[in-house]
C-alpha cells in the first residue's frame, strides 16, 4: 500500500485548492444567499479540466482517475460545497456518455460538456420512484428513428438550466431490465420544467421537476443498448457517490480548520476555548473521523477505478461514512462556534445546510446500508 500522492496528483490538488480559495470561497455566501448558479466560475473550473475529469481526452476530458477526482472534489467543496456537488453531477453524466455512448454521441455531446459550454443533469428520480429507482415509469417509445418520451422526473439538479438531460426511461418490461438511458437536449419540443424548488441548502444550483410530453428525440441519443439503462445509471452513481462523499469531507475539513483558529482566539472564563480539554478532545475526534472517512473514500475510489468486484460495496460504505461524518463534524464545529456558528456571518451554517442533503441524495444512507447488508447476507 502506497499512501503518498504522485507529483501530478499534488499538482492538480494544488490547482483545485487555489481555484477553490480564489474563485469560489469569496463568492459562496452570495451564491447561497441569491440562489446564483455561478456560470462563469463553473466555466473557469472547466478550463482547469474539472468538468470531464474522467472523460477521455479526445473529446476534451482530463482522463484522470477516480482517486484524482476525489482529491479535486474535496478541495472544490472547501470553496463552495454546493457548487462542487453540481460539478460532480455534471462529471457523472459526462462519464456515462463517454463510457457507454456511441462515438457519434461522444463527439456530439462531450466537447461542450467538458468546456461547460453546456451543462448536464442526471434524471433518475421520479415523484413515485426514489429509493426504488427500478420502479420508474417515464416511458420512451420507439417510433421509427426516434424515441418519444412521456413522464416526469423529480428533484433534478440543474433542472431548467442544463442543456443536456440524461434520462433513465422505460423502453421495455417492468423492473431494472426494461430501462434505457437517453439524452434529451434543452429546446426539444415536449420538454418542460417545474418551478424551482425552495431548499434548505444546495442553493447555488437549481433543482426542479423535468417533464416530458410527447418529447421526440433521435434514436441515436440512446446511450448504451436498450435495457442497459439501469446498470449504466448505477455504474454512474458508484462514482457519483464517491464525489459526494468527497464534497462532505471537504466541507467538514473547511469547518474544522476555521473552528481550530476560532478556538485559539475566543476567550471565556478568562481562558481560550483551545484550553478546555473537553473541546480539545472534540476536535481530536473530528480530525480522526475525517481522516478515517477520507481513507475509506480513497480506497473505494481505487476499487471503482479498477472495477474491483467489491467496488459498489466499497463506494456505498464510503458514501455513507463520509456523508454522515461530514454532517456530524460540521454540526459539531457549529456548536464550538456557539451562537456565532448559527449566524450567517460565518460560513458554517451554510456548509451545514449544504452537506445535510448528501445523506439523502445519490442514494440515501439507508439505501447505502441496503447495498452493503444485502451483499453480506446474500439477500
Ligand atoms: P424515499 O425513497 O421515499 O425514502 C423515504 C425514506 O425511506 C428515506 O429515509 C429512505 O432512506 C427510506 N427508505 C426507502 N427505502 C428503504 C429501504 N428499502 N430500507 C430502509 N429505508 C428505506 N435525483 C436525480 O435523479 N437527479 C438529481 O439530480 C437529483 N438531485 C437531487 C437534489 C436534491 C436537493 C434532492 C433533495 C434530491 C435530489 N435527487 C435527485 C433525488 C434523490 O436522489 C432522492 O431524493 C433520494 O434518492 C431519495 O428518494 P425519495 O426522496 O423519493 O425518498
Ligand atoms: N453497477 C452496475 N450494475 C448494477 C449496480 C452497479 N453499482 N447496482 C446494481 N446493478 C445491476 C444489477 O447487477 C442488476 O443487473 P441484472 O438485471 O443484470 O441482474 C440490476 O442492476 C438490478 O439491480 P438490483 O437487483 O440490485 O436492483 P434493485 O431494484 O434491488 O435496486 C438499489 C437496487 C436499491 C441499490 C437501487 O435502486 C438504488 O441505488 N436506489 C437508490 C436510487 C438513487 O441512488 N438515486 C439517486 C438519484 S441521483 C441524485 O440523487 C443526484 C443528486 C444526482
Amino acid at each position: 500500500m502506497d499512501f503518498s500522492l504522485s507529483e501530478e496528483q499534488l499538482a492538480f490538488q494544488a490547482t483545485a485548492r487555489q481555484f477553490a480559495r480564489e474563485a469560489m470561497m469569496p463568492h459562496a455566501r452570495d451564491w447561497d444567499a441569491g440562489s446564483i448558479f455561478p456560470v462563469d466560475a463553473l466555466r473557469e473550473a472547466a478550463a482547469l479540466g474539472f468538468a470531464g475529469i474522467y472523460v477521455r481526452d479526445d473529446v476534451g476530458g482530463s482522463n484522470l482517475t477516480r482517486l484524482d477526482a476525489a482529491l479535486i472534489f474535496e478541495e472544490l467543496a472547501q470553496g463552495c460545497t454546493s457548487t462542487a456537488a453540481y460539478i460532480s453531477i455534471h462529471n457523472m453524466v459526462a462519464w456515462m456518455i463517454d463510457t457507454y455512448g456511441s462515438d457519434d454521441a461522444r463527439q456530439r455531446f462531450l466537447p461542450k460538456l467538458c468546456s461547460m459550454e453546456h451543462f448536464a443533469s442526471y434524471c433518475l428520480t421520479e415523484p413515485d420512484s426514489g429509493s426504488d429507482a427500478a420502479s420508474l415509469t417515464t416511458k420512451a417509445r420507439r417510433d421509427g428513428d426516434a424515441y418519444v418520451l412521456d413522464g416526469a422526473k423529480a428533484f433534478i439538479s440543474g433542472g431548467g438550466r442544463s442543456d443536456v438531460y440524461l434520462v433513465m426511461a422505460r423502453t421495455g418490461e417492468g423492473g431494472p431490465r426494461g430501462i434505457s438511458c437517453i439524452v434529451v437536449e434543452k429546446g426539444t419540443p415536449g420538454l418542460s420544467f417545474g418551478a424551482q424548488e425552495k431548499k434548505l441548502g444546495w442553493k447555488s444550483q437549481p433543482t426542479s421537476m423535468v417533464m416530458f410530453e410527447n418529447c421526440r428525440v433521435p434514436a441515436s441519443n440512446l446511450i448504451g443498448k436498450e435495457g442497459e439503462g439501469f446498470r449504466i445509471a448505477m455504474a454512474g452513481l458508484d462514482g457519483g457517490r464517491l464525489n459526494i462523499g468527497a464534497c462532505s469531507i471537504g466541507g467538514a475539513q473547511f469547518c474544522l480548520d476555521r473552528t481550530v483558529a476560532y478556538m485559539k482566539e475566543r476567550k471565556q472564563f478568562g481562558t481560550r476555548l483551545a484550553d478546555f480539554q473537553a473541546l480539545q478532545f472534540r476536535i481530536a475526534d473530528f480530525a480522526t473521523e475525517i481522516e478515517a472517512a477520507r481513507l475509506l473514500l480513497h480506497r473505494a475510489a481505487v476499487a471503482v477505478g479498477d472495477k474491483e468486484p467489491a467496488a459498489t460495496q466499497l463506494a456505498a460504505k464510503a458514501k455513507r461514512l463520509a456523508t454522515d461524518t461530514g454532517f456530524e463534524v460540521v454540526n459539531g464545529c457549529l456548536q464550538l462556534f456557539g451562537g456565532y456558528g448559527y449566524l450567517n456571518d460565518h460560513p458554517i451554517e451554510r456548509v451545514l445546510r449544504d452537506v445535510r442533503v448528501h445523506q439523502i441524495l445519490e442514494g440515501t444512507n439507508e439505501v447505502m446500508r441496503v447495498i452493503v447488508s444485502r451483499n453480506m447476507l446474500g439477500n
